[in-house]
């Protein structure tokens, strides 16, 4: 039985136990907030490391530097670190770290409202009716799966499931198997379930760049020497940090002479994996390299060349009861359907009533203009702070060094909510216009535009909304401290 709840106004609540989240938990700990609740909608801790686990799912970003600065471990098993082991990592970082009685799991955000008069925020959630001081969102873009829009999908008669919310109680083996979608998901996903399969079916409607994983397991010297020398350890992280952070510095939102050597690179990847003529032109991008996410992978081509495996380009007509029919009148017969086709972008924000000041609605306030201070406080939201908010997003370097910063920004307001008589932190519109339109300059002519492809990385309106358009440290230098010049206080 989970333990009562804390009294209120909480000094913070806290929505999604992912590395958001928690990272928030553990800071508002260490700094003496409270009291605090965390919830989140699923039963387990990690949010989306919880949520996906098909099989092969991995993090490409290195374990290292994909894990809290202030809650390091030493001794991850590899290179880039495997959903099982992420998972674990947030569970016990959450024991270690005294977030147990805080977490409320299977407990959902309903709706929030900010009560003017009262100066909280009125949350309706899994546990019942909360008021709180302030609100740290760290529910994320990625966990609201996306259908395809291919007619006849609910048509299909055997198994079908998205890749983020896999049946384990689907046997694999033997089955004609249908993978839709070419993204990060589909290329862990494909090499794992491909040798079980009687039959697999890509559904390739763009074919992604791929460059080189080289993973590797971390030997039992370096995880001992990262254990008994944390100097090293730190210098390691450093090492991955800029390595990564060099593609930012030398202007990788830019079409440039670093793409083409990018590019030269991926290409080179698919000549020495695929000599099949026909499978590698099918396989060749015809936009540039950067401008959906670049994937990595050292066993995606050969698993496509296995030869129970058919990479199908054509459109698809419409799925049937027993399979697939393609526009030029092929039918695939299939058992399974397995659904890697991403994320609904408008994701949570769109799916839970959020009302600031003077009743407006954050769908509404967005559906004029998308986007946060820093990516982390509207204006007219007051004391409202959001983790991996809108423009925060990286395809260069490590989400971790995002949030983190975010993290310490929010603590920067709860702790100025903690001294007597501040209520209400409300970001001016100014800020707000000024960051958005130094985002949107940064973005013009970038590669997400120009690089001649479409991904979530934009809205509607081709505009980039999701990711951050520089380098972390500037973005740190900008956002980390909360300026109180930024804010009306009130
Ligand atoms: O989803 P995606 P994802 N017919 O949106 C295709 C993170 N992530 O789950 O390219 C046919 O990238 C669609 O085709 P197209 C990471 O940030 C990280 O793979 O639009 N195909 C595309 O190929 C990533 O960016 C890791 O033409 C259809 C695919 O579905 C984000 O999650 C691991 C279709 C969707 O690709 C999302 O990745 C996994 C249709 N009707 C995920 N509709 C790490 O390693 C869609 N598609 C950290």
């Amino acid at each position: 039985m989970s333990a009562p709840l804390p009294a209120e106004p909480l000094a913070v609540l806290i929505v999604g136990a992912g590395f958001s989240g928690l990272a928030m938990g553990i800071r508002c700990r260490q700094a003496g907030i409270g009291p605090f609740l965390i919830l989140d909608k699923g039963e387990g801790i990690g949010g989306t490391w919880h949520e996906n686990t098909y099989p092969g799912a991995a993090c490409d970003i290195p374990s290292h530097l994909y894990s809290l600065s202030f809650a390091p471990k030493a001794d991850w098993s590899r290179l880039y670190p495997r959903q099982p082991e992420i998972a674990a990592y947030l569970r016990e970082t959450a024991e270690r770290h005294g977030l147990m009685p805080h977490l409320r799991l299977g407990s959902g955000l309903l709706s929030l409202r900010w009560d003017e008069a009262a100066s909280l925020w009125r949350a309706e959630t899994g546990v019942g009716p909360l008021s709180a001081r302030a609100v740290v969102s760290g529910m994320g873009g990625l966990h609201h799966p996306a259908r395809p829009k291919v007619p006849g999908l609910d048509d299909f008669a055997g198994p079908m499931f998205h890749t983020a919310a896999w049946d384990h109680g689907v046997p694999l083996a033997g089955k004609r198997i249908g993978v839709i979608g070419t993204g990060a998901s589909a290329v862990q996903v494909l090499p794992e379930i491909a040798p079980l399969a009687e039959r697999l079916v890509l559904f390739q409607r763009t074919p992604p760049w791929v460059m080189p994983r080289r993973d590797r397991p971390m030997s039992e010297r370096e995880q001992s020497a990262f254990a008994k020398r944390p100097l090293r350890r730190w210098l390691f992280r450093q090492r991955l940090f800029w390595t990564h952070e060099l593609r930012a510095l030398l202007g990788f939102t830019k079409v440039s002479a670093l793409t083409g050597q990018a590019e030269a690179i991926a290409r080179r990847h698919l000549a020495r994996a695929v000599k099949d003529e026909a499978l590698r032109a099918k396989l060749t991008p015809g936009y540039r390299l950067g401008c959906k996410r670049v994937l990595v992978s050292d066993d995606y081509y050969p698993a496509l060349q296995r030869p129970n495996v058919t990479v199908e380009t054509g459109a698809i007509e419409r799925i049937t009861a027993s399979g697939a029919t393609m526009a030029d009148g092929t039918e695939h017969g299939l058992d399974v359907l397995i659904l890697a086709t991403g994320f609904d972008m408008a994701g949570s924000y769109a799916r839970v009533p959020i009302l600031g000041r003077d009743g407006r609605s954050l769908a509404e306030t967005w559906r004029a203009r998308s986007g946060a201070f820093q990516g982390i406080t509207v204006s007219g939201f007051p004391n409202l702070f959001l983790l991996m908010g809108p423009n925060t997003g990286l395809g260069h370097n490590s989400m971790i060094a995002m949030i983190e910063t975010q993290v310490e920004h929010a603590l920067g307001g709860l702790r100025l909510l903690s001294r007597p008589g501040v209520r209400a932190l409300d970001v001016r519109p100014e800020a707000q216009v000024r960051f958005l339109d130094a985002v949107e300059a940064a973005s013009r002519d970038s590669i997400w535009t120009t690089g001649g492809c479409r991904s979530w990385y934009l809205d509607a309106a081709g505009r980039n909304t999701a990711l951050w358009p520089g380098s972390v440290i500037a973005y740190r230098r900008g956002a980390r401290r909360l300026r109180r010049r930024d804010y009306r206080i009130s």
